[in-house]
């Protein structure tokens, strides 16, 4: 189900629409666009400005922290149906040599046919100080002291919490813990990218580092369960009870998704998954073409890219 294109580009969407939403390189068409076919997040509500600035006070955190806490929640409905016990969570950042399950998978040497040798080279140094036992200590164990302090959680609004939460932690996990993909799905920020092959639906693609297959991978669903925590860890902090979400936006959905009932879906990702084709629906195409056209703007940004920020 997760593997599947459509849920697959759902996620990529997700992400790289509100990435992108103020970026001054996104056209005005390209936006019109996006509104017409109901994939704009509601009051232009994006986690950066156009500056590139993190927004801490516009409630697109909250968007983060629900989204996925809605697929924590389809994931879980979908193996209560299947009688499997519900997904684990990491109650903490896993320890270097703590835990075999979970420890960091080995770094390796970038070479992406779709980038310049001396970003490949940087893309890889980036990635062993990302997957070094020292980056436990710092920054991750400094994070992860400071969001689960109930004292810096009383200071912060929840899409403070969220957006922070995301741009630190969040972003360096999935690159701490992801394995060398069997290869390199082309960014579709690359001009010759029309449309996304189909190898990249294949189930192997579970690579953490991209938002096309990174729900695919198990480490996905320890950490966001981690982070989902943190809601509650906020929530008993402020004293609030039942949360008055204003950031709830997760993208264009089809009716029943977002509504804790995702039978229908998962049928129609079933069948498309057992016919091993994909069938020729305008949701489908939609996010196609959107993802194309943000591409042809360059302004997709994925967790490989964090490799090359100094
Ligand atoms: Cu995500």
């Amino acid at each position: 189900m997760l593997a599947s294109r459509r849920h697959r580009l759902r996620h990529f969407l997700w992400h790289a629409v509100r990435g992108a939403w103020n970026n001054p390189l996104l056209t005005a068409e390209v936006r019109q666009l996006i509104r017409n076919k109901g994939w704009a997040p509601p009051n232009d509500r994006a986690p950066f400005g156009a500056d590139g600035k993190l927004i801490l006070d516009n409630f697109a955190g909250e968007d983060f922290l629900y989204m996925h806490r809605q697929m924590i929640r389809e994931v879980n409905d979908l193996l209560a149906q299947e009688g499997e016990p519900s997904l684990d969570a990491w109650p903490a950042m896993p320890r270097p040599g703590e835990n075999p399950d979970f420890a960091v998978p080995a770094a390796w040497a970038y070479a992406d046919p779709n980038q310049s040798a001396a970003d490949n080279a940087q893309m890889t140094a980036s990635l062993q100080r990302l997957k070094s036992d020292a980056y436990a200590d710092n920054p991750i164990g400094i994070w992860e002291t400071f969001y689960t302090s109930p004292n810096n959680l009383r200071r912060l609004s929840l899409g403070a919490l969220g957006n922070l939460l995301e741009m630190t932690i969040h972003n360096s996990f999935h690159m701490r813990w992801a394995s060398q993909p069997f290869g390199y799905m082309p960014s579709p920020n690359l001009e010759d990218v029309n449309a996304i092959d189909p190898q990249w639906d294949s189930v192997e693609y579970d690579y953490l580092g991209d938002t096309y297959s990174s729900h695919v991978n198990p480490f996905f669903w320890y950490l966001h369960g981690w982070a989902d925590a943190c809601i509650d860890k906020w929530t008993a902090a402020n004293g609030v009870g039942d949360i008055q979400w204003t950031g709830t936006w997760t993208g264009k959905l089809e009716a029943g998704w977002s509504l804790g009932q995702p039978e229908a879906l998962t049928a129609k990702v079933r069948e498309e998954a057992m016919t091993g084709h994909h069938q020729s629906d305008a949701d489908l195409r939609d996010m196609e073409e959107i993802v194309q056209r943000l591409g042809s703007c360059k302004v997709i940004r994925n967790f490989y890219d964090l490799l090359l920020q100094p």
